[in-house]
């Protein structure tokens, strides 16, 4: 099933590609949770209702004001139990060197997160000191890099996205990259020159439009049929009234995506 879904990719990938990959076939889902809450209690009781649908955790580590190593420990234990990805939303964007020891620190990244995000502005040694920092713990890791952005007025033109793509996709730490799912077209562009390389996409919501403070939405199913692997879904799921019912409607449409694409 998993070859027939991915299609040549599936035969290429490894590591946590292929992981991702099985777990939305198992799932029949490709929805990342965008997990803007902001207590322990209201992150664990979004994760309860919504696992079954969800295969992959984005966080915002430093959103939680009621924040604990321990109470973190038990939530990624839960997500991974869950057969999720654990992904922080870190935007890291500093020199190599810091950005190693910024996979520390209070939050220890590097411990629990199995993917980060990161601006390729500082150059591509970025990259090399993330995965510096899950070896420090003795894990794996892989970086998104972001190559567009959904937000209204970003700088991350035409020729930043080719270059970002062209580096990215020849380096071994790099997972995929961020696109922006609100604009199909956009995709279609990224999907050819990224390779084997993941697509996931935020600006995705079934209510399309304009978001808050500059964000945009498209939709879901239109973002994978356009080259999407993953759409990165936050309030739509997290201020639904009912966020499981929801999260499956998600989950059918990028599955009818995926399943529809070329
Ligand atoms: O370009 C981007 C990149 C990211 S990772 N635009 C985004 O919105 N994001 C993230 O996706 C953002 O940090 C937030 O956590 C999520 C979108 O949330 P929503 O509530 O708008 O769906």
């Amino acid at each position: 099933m998993s070859a027939e879904v991915w299609g040549p990719r599936w035969d290429s990938a490894s590591g946590l590609a292929k992981q991702w990959m099985e777990a939305c076939v198992t799932k029949q889902s490709l929805v990342i949770l965008a997990a803007d809450r902001y207590t322990m209690d209201g992150l664990t009781s979004l994760l309860d209702e919504v696992s079954e649908y969800v295969v992959a955790l984005k966080t915002h580590v430093d959103l939680v004001v009621d924040w604990t190593a321990q109470a973190w420990a038990v939530f990624c234990e839960a997500a991974h139990s869950h057969g999720m990805l654990i992904f922080e939303d870190r935007k890291f964007a500093d020199i190599g060197k810091i950005s190693r020891d910024q996979m520390g620190g209070v939050y220890d990244i590097r411990s629990w997160s199995d993917l980060v995000t990161a601006h390729l502005i500082s150059g591509p040694d970025i990259v090399t000191g993330l995965q510096e920092g899950w070896k420090d713990v003795g894990r794996n890791g892989g970086v998104l890099l972001l190559a567009q952005m959904s937000s209204r007025g970003n700088l991350l033109d035409e020729d930043y996205t080719d270059t970002v793509v062209a580096v990215g996709k020849e380096n071994g730490g790099v997972f995929g990259f961020i696109g922006n799912g609100s604009q199909p077209e956009g995709l279609r562009e990224l999907r050819k020159q990224a390779g084997n390389k993941m697509i996931w996409t935020p600006g995705v919501n079934l209510a399309i439009g304009d978001g808050e403070m500059g964000q945009r939405y498209g939709d879901p199913y239109e973002a994978v049929l356009a080259g999407s692997d993953g759409i990165i879904v936050g309030s739509g799921i997290h201020r639904a009234n009912d966020p499981a019912h929801t999260a499956r409607a998600y989950a059918d449409a990028s599955w009818r995506g995926l399943l529809e694409r070329d």
